[in-house]
């Protein structure tokens, strides 16, 4: 198996958390969508990240759905088996999902429009949007504690939560301010002492 993408990427860097949680090995080919575009497309004509090239050679796409993949390959969930544990832990990687995908949205404003062609409120759309979700995350923490993230028992939306944090720290560290979301900003910075997220370095 190969998981293809550069680890700044958040989808990628949580597939590969993921996958090696699960005990699967894989090799990890750090290519980038976009300085090596072309290099990409040869791998996958759609040029996503992360993309796992599987062992008879089927390109999927998607962190979520190449989780639901190893898990199946792995023979156990990163989820709760519990259903009311499930679904908390589900929403918790919803709102992860969200915050990084309107980090992107952000970034990709930003780095990818020309300064005049940027487009103000739509920057203030996304920023509410991702100080919101990250605020229900803190509530969510706030509720019920996650556990001191440990790699026998760190679950999907744990691991989801800090490698969302950790990345939007990194690259956007005026959007969201660390004092307002001290429980995931301390879960986070446990989170990642675990051997598993050192191994797979932000940068
Ligand atoms: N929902 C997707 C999001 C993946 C995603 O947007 N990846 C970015 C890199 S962070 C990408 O491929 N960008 C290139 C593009 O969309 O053209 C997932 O969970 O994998």
């Amino acid at each position: 198996m190969q998981l293809v993408g550069m680890l700044d990427s958040p989808f990628v860097r949580r597939a590969a958390i993921s996958l090696r949680l699960l005990g699967l090995s894989f090799e990890h080919r750090s290519i980038s969508v976009f300085s090596t575009f072309e290099q990409f497309r040869a791998i996958n004509p759609v040029v996503k990240a992360p993309t796992l090239v599987c062992d008879d050679g089927t390109v999927l796409m998607d962190s979520t759905l190449i989780v639901d993949h190893a898990q199946a390959v792995a023979g156990r969930s990163l989820f709760p088996v519990e259903p009311s544990a499930r679904l908390r832990d589900l929403c918790l990687t919803g709102l992860a999902l969200a915050a990084c995908e309107k980090t992107v949205q952000i970034v990709y404003e930003r780095n990818l429009r020309p300064q005049e062609k940027q487009h103000q409120p739509w920057v203030d759309r996304v920023l509410g949007q991702l100080n919101t979700a990250y605020a229900e995350l803190e509530r969510e923490l706030a509720a019920a504690p996650l556990a001191t993230p440990d790699e026998r028992t760190i679950t999907q939306g744990g691991l989801s939560a800090a490698v969302a944090w950790t990345f939007t720290q990194f690259i956007l560290p005026d959007a969201v301010r660390p004092a307002d979301f001290p429980l995931l900003a301390a879960y986070t910075a446990q989170a990642e002492q675990l051997p598993v997220f050192v191994g797979a370095p932000l940068v």
